[in-house]
């Protein structure tokens, strides 16, 4: 006889629910991206495109709700922070990630090593890479993507375009690796995993590195090191080439020279007839980095090819030059800590 009472209970959790929507005080819902006219133009573009389902989708959308947080990181600062290498560079170039680098490249030689010899780049780039972008794994992103992207793509008109795509990517993303689109989680712009991948960057550039046939790189160490290394070799980056050299300047450079850009055009024998001078082929090509720290004197460097290849992950000479010198720090300490063999030292050490 408790029948009756059993069916009821689902009744009464009904019920409770549909009063607590209700509850007249309650703070006002954002309403669900199933209200977004946008929202429902792009599910049944992607039925149209790629064979999805609308309904589905725009169910999926009426469970996500503008989030926050993801636009309030998103946006640049009302008055920008001035730039400043001496704040920024012991973020990344400190004890703990040197520390950090050297145990996660012990913990992934033979990785590295395949890695940087099916790539051509230098194994502390790939530690240093993901050391700047998640400290080795540890800090991944706890957004939900599916969410994050939305609120990008139909809250943030600025990159609406640009994240739309992501949105897209990810959703193709996750229908071949069989994922949850709403379980996968994140950075609050919805870069994945261990190398924070953009979606986009996931379906072109990544790789199975551990043979298990499929890319995982929120858990996978070997595929997250593969898949930098891909990246950057997609990305033009030419073996056994420098990455950056410090310059010495007489006085301050021409402000044309900076602002030719991130990307190498001035010939270094041309930059020397104008007191910028380093220890590199004259006949190089570079652009001339100013790392600026306000208060202080500015630091210039000649970035090459390479350098410019790294700020294809993130497009900022200070994040490259921080991931170049982290890089360095790590190698040596290697060096220090393993130099007992010959082999060793020759694997290691420089010179
Ligand atoms: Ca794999």
């Amino acid at each position: 006889m408790n029948t009756p009472k059993l069916t009821l209970v689902p009744l009464l959790l009904a019920t409770m629910i549909t009063l607590a929507h209700a509850t007249p005080n309650s703070a006002p819902k954002a309403p669900s991206f199933a209200d977004d006219p946008a929202a429902i133009e792009f599910a049944r573009d992607l039925e149209t495109r790629h064979g999805f389902n609308a309904d589905e989708l725009i169910n999926q959308f009426a469970q996500t709700r503008p989030n926050a947080t993801v636009l309030k990181l998103i946006k640049p600062p009302a008055s920008p922070l001035q730039r400043s290498w001496e704040r920024y560079r012991p973020r990344f170039l400190n004890d703990r990630r040197i520390d950090r680098g050297t145990r996660f490249w012990q913990e992934n030689a033979a990785q590295l090593a395949k890695a940087s010899a099916v790539y051509g780049v230098p194994e502390e780039i790939i530690v240093a890479i993901i050391g700047v972008e998640t400290e080795y794994g540890r800090n991944t992103g706890g957004f939900g993507v599916f969410e994050a992207l939305s609120t990008l793509a139909f809250n943030y008109p600025r990159r609406a375009e640009f994240f739309r795509t992501e949105l897209e990517q990810f959703l193709l993303l996750a229908r071949e690796n069989k994922l949850d689109p709403m379980a996968v989680k994140g950075s609050f712009a919805g870069a994945i995993g261990i190398p924070q991948f953009m979606p986009g960057s996931q379906r072109r550039y990544a790789v199975d590195f551990d043979g298990d046939q499929r890319v995982d790189l929120a858990s996978s160490v070997d595929d997250a090191i593969g898949s930098v290394g891909r990246f950057l070799e997609q990305h033009g980056w030419q073996a056994g080439q420098p990455i950056a050299v410090p310059a010495t300047t007489s006085g301050t450079p021409e402000a044309e020279l900076i602002q030719a850009g991130i990307r190498p055009s001035l010939k270094v024998a041309d930059l020397a007839g104008k007191g910028i001078t380093a220890n590199i082929d004259p006949q190089a090509t570079a652009a001339l980095i100013d790392l600026v720290s306000p208060g202080r004197e500015t630091e210039y460097w000649l970035g090459f090819e390479n350098f410019y290849v790294i700020t294809r992950y993130n497009r900022s000479s200070f994040y490259a030059m921080s991931v170049f010198q982290l890089g360095e720090e790590i190698r040596n300490r290697m060096c220090a800590r393993q130099s007992t063999t010959t082999e060793n030292r020759a694997r290691y050490c420089r010179v």
